[in-house]
């Protein structure tokens, strides 16, 4: 069996650094619909900082008829709405890069599906009203550190004003049904569906709508990819990449196994997913779940007749409705960013329990 899996508790996250806490999701624990919010992984900059909720208030300001200070009572009065998406850090997997990139070297379990409850970023932006001229929203985080010896900086994060005009680009104040924890950015934190993580700003306080593209370290020094093969230098660190796991083996009965996993992406939806046990020579294509699809995620399954007593290496590779396919190996980049190369897990036919 993997080792991943033998490792890793299903009841606990695996720590990747204490101060900040950041902390992968356990693999297994993605077999459920919803990741369990003690096991939504923990991707932290700073130390979290301690909000109050009735001495906190969303801003908005800057290019705006009415700035606004909206209290969270009043907040939770606007239209929400629930959407459930896979959060992925844009470092996910950057340990099996090689070299490993400098950051936090996160194995594959940088990554959650979450439901998130929340208004769309439009209404608060209506209510204050916008600039004809505006074309970015800068989301301001409450929690700042040293970024290097003597610089101290606050996550800060703009959106393309079309982006933050999104209707599922959301203010969410619940995560899978209740409030959002200190961890996951209580009492707001900003979600911007598939796009990598980093968008969404935890903690927030304060928009600002500006007519300038706004640049700072989280924008345009951090989260933009670097001599990585075809693709632009400096390119901004966007939506989710396509990508697959390998979640689990089991017999389902004699002398056959079913491999299953997910797979998602960050614009359009999964098209195929297939599996290889040759290290990628040939390639046979999975079933794909039809009813879990929601913003690109996809569950899987592959039926195999194995052949007993032999340990197989399997790996999966997801292919997206733009053309996008996961590369066989690797495309580093100076930052360790957006790594969607193969997930393998180690598959043995004799002796196998199922678990
Ligand atoms: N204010 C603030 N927002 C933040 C971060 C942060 O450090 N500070 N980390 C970002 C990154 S890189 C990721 S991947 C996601 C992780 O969200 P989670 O910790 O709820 O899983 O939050 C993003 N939002
Ligand atoms: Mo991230």
């Amino acid at each position: 069996m993997d080792k991943e899996h033998s490792s890793a508790s299903l009841h606990e996250l695996v720590t990747v650094s204490g101060r900040p806490y950041n902390a992968e999701t356990p693999l297994p624990a993605l077999l459920k619909e919803k990741t369990p919010t003690e096991l939504v992984f923990v991707r932290n900059h700073f130390e979290v900082p301690e909000l109050e909720v009735s001495e906190w208030a969303l801003r908005v300001t800057g290019a705006v008829r009415e700035p606004q200070s909206i209290p969270h009572l009043d907040l939770r009065t606007l239209p929400s709405k629930t959407l459930r998406l896979t959060l992925e850090c844009a470092g996910n997997g950057r340990r099996s890069m090689d070299p490993v990139p400098a950051g936090t070297p996160w194995g594959y379990g940088a990554v959650s599906i979450v439901e998130f409850t929340g208004t769309p970023v439009l209404n608060v932006l209506e209510l204050a009203g916008i600039s004809d001229k505006a074309v970015e929203a800068v989301f301001y985080g409450a929690d700042q550190g040293e970024v290097a010896p003597g610089r101290t900086e606050s996550y800060v994060r703009s959106l393309p004003l079309e982006v933050a005009l999104d209707p599922d680009t959301i203010l969410a104040w619940e995560m899978n049904g209740k409030p959002l924890t200190p961890n996951h950015g209580f009492p707001l934190r900003l979600v911007v569906p598939g796009w990598y993580g980093m968008a969404s700003v935890k903690w927030l306080e304060q928009i600002v709508v500006s007519e300038d593209k706004f640049g700072g370290f989280f924008q345009d020094e951090h989260y933009v990819y670097s001599e990585e093969d075809g693709t632009p230098e400096g390119e901004p660190v966007r939506h989710i990449r396509v990508r697959s796991l390998i979640l689990d083996a089991i017999q389902v009965e004699e002398g056959k196994l079913r491999i299953v996993g997910i797979a998602w992406t960050g614009e359009g939806t999964v098209s195929t997913v297939e599996v290889s046990w040759d290290g990628g020579t040939e390639w046979h294509r999975a079933e794909l779940d039809r009813s879990s699809s929601h913003f690109g995620l996809q569950r899987w399954r592959f039926l195999w007749a194995a052949e007993g007593g032999a340990e197989y290496e399997f790996v999966s590779r997801a292919t997206d409705s733009l053309g996008n396919v996961q590369p066989i190996t690797d495309r580093w980049n100076r930052g360790g960013y957006g790594n969607n190369g193969l997930h393998a897990l180690q598959v043995t036919t004799s002796g196998f329990d199922g678990g």
